[in-house]
């Protein structure tokens, strides 16, 4: 299996998040997170271990807006001009619009800080935008290669479907159009997926245990993607402000985006009943792309998730998925238990070999 991965994503470390209580604590989200899944990916031997090709910002552009790329692009720069300290701190906001404040964008760097990021935990360090790059480009490149199947590529050998691991970090999932949050600057799997509709149908089927609201937003008017999250209850979880089961899409996007909500304390059992009726709507819409974000935060040990799915459970996800015989793109979202992200990732993609 190929596996799309960039030594960039180690450019972004920040030293800490704001944690609930205004706790300032290491970040979860952390370099170490990648070595872990190399490692256990190199261990098993049946991985082609690829760099990214340079895809440019043209297809992030087809999805993001560009006055809050150029914020992500610009911004630490621009802080580090402003900072007085020896060492420039990541940039991270205090500040947020209310609810129906977001009129003009402020042109001070803080006040456009709190305008595109969502919450405390997505601080931007000088190789933040770099690093979400090459992430992206990891996606793309996986979403080029599963796409080689498709008749209208040229190199159209349609044996088997195929599928590629975008080895993303950071994260995208909680990237919205215009803002990022939760670890995630540039939404991967939708740039991903966005770039195969030239092709087909894609659903998006985010596994993380929390919400996808950065890609619920970005297809939320969409028909042509079909976008289905299962998590945690937004009500009592992280992202809080979308994820609802009554939020199915608007416009022409009427019926294309549909929520899953586990309670707290979920087992494999539940998990993969509820992974049968998102699966009964992904089937239904007839894509001919899949894009998985896979988060591994769905996994007992994890310390920022109450969903207890096991590492035989994740495992199990993984073969219903595959069973789908879909040309898959899988990339990688969140996942904390970094002791066991390496074992998990490789229950998952087991059945795509
Ligand atoms: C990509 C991804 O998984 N991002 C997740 C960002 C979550 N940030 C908020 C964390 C809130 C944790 N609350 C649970 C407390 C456990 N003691
Ligand atoms: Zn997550």
């Amino acid at each position: 299996m190929r596996v799309y991965h960039s030594e960039a994503h180690a450019l972004h470390a920040p030293a800490f998040e704001v944690f609930e209580g205004g706790e300032k604590i290491p970040s979860f989200e952390k370099p170490e997170r990648v070595a872990q899944i190399l490692a256990a990916l190199r261990a098993a031997g049946h991985f082609e271990i690829l760099p990214p090709e340079d895809f440019g910002l043209e297809p992030i552009r087809a999805v993001h807006d560009p006055g809050y790329l150029a914020f992500l692009e610009t911004a630490f720069a621009e802080w580090k001009r402003l900072s007085v300290a020896e060492e420039t701190p990541p940039l991270l906001p205090a500040t947020f619009p209310p609810a129906g404040l977001r009129g003009r964008i402020p042109a001070g760097l803080l006040g456009r800080a709190g305008y595109y990021m969502m919450d405390l935990s997505a601080p931007i360090t000088a190789g933040t935008w770099q690093a979400a790059l090459s992430s992206a480009h990891c996606a793309l490149s996986g979403a080029k290669f599963i796409s080689s199947t498709h008749p209208l590529q040229e190199s159209a050998s349609p044996l088997h479907p195929l599928s590629a691991f975008a080895l993303c970090r950071p994260p995208g999932h909680h990237a919205g159009r215009a803002w990022g949050g939760g670890y995630c600057y540039i939404n991967n799997a939708a740039v991903a997926a966005h770039w195969l509709t030239r092709f087909g149908r894609v659903a998006v089927l985010d596994v993380d245990y929390h919400a996808g609201n950065g890609t619920q937003d970005i297809f939320y008017e969409r028909a042509d993607v079909l976008t289905l999250s299962i998590h945690a209850d937004p009500d009592d979880e992280y992202p809080y402000f979308s994820g609802y089961p009554e939020e199915t899409g608007a416009g022409a996007g009427l019926g294309y985006h549909h929520n899953f909500v586990l309670p707290a304390g979920a087992e494999d059992r539940l998990y993969l009943e509820t992974l049968e009726r998102a699966l009964e709507r992904l089937v239904a819409y007839q894509p001919a792309f899949l894009v998985v974000s896979a988060g591994m935060d769905i996994y007992s040990e994890d310390p920022l998730g109450k969903i207890r799915v096991s590492t035989a459970g994740i495992a199990a996800i993984g073969r219903r998925i595959a069973a789908l015989r879909l040309p898959t793109l899988i990339v990688m979202e969140g996942g904390y238990a970094t002791d066991a992200l390496g074992r998990n990732v490789m229950a998952f993609l087991e059945a795509f070999l």
